[in-house]
């Protein structure tokens, strides 16, 4: 058995739940927050016997988009030799996703 743990955008929350409730997976998801953008994120954790795994990464690459993400860069300052320092920022964009997916090995799982 493993346990897989994805980290999915928000917006792909919904379908890449429904997708996973129709091919008959269960899970539970998580609320998460990235670490780089600190936007919220998903987290889906699902406990699959081997060989649901490929399927599983599947639906979740299916249904999970890439997407370009707005992040404000702040640029270093200098100082001017006057009574203000001189710093700026700027909107750049980060390539967010799909899903990032970890496959953890399940040393023992009971459902009691
Ligand atoms: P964030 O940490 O908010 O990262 C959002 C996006 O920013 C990342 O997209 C990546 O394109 C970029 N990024 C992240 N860290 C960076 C850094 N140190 N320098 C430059 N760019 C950086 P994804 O790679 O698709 O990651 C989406 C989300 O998945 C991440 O949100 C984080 O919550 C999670 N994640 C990604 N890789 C991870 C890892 N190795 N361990 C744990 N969580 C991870």
């Amino acid at each position: 058995m493993k346990l897989v743990l994805a980290i999915i955008n928000n917006d792909d929350t919904p379908i890449v739940t429904a997708q996973l409730t129709k091919a008959g997976f269960y899970m539970t998801k998580i609320a998460s927050t990235g670490g780089f953008l600190t936007a919220g994120n998903t987290t889906f954790m699902s406990g699959v016997d081997d060989d649901k795994v490929d399927e599983l990464i599947g639906i979740i690459s299916k249904f999970s988009k890439k997407r370009l993400q707005p992040t404000v860069a702040h640029n270093p300052g200098f100082f001017t030799g006057g009574s203000h320092d001189v710093s700026s920022t700027s909107v750049q964009e980060v390539l967010v996703g799909g899903g990032t997916i970890f496959v953890l090995n399940v040393e023992r799982f009971e459902h009691v």
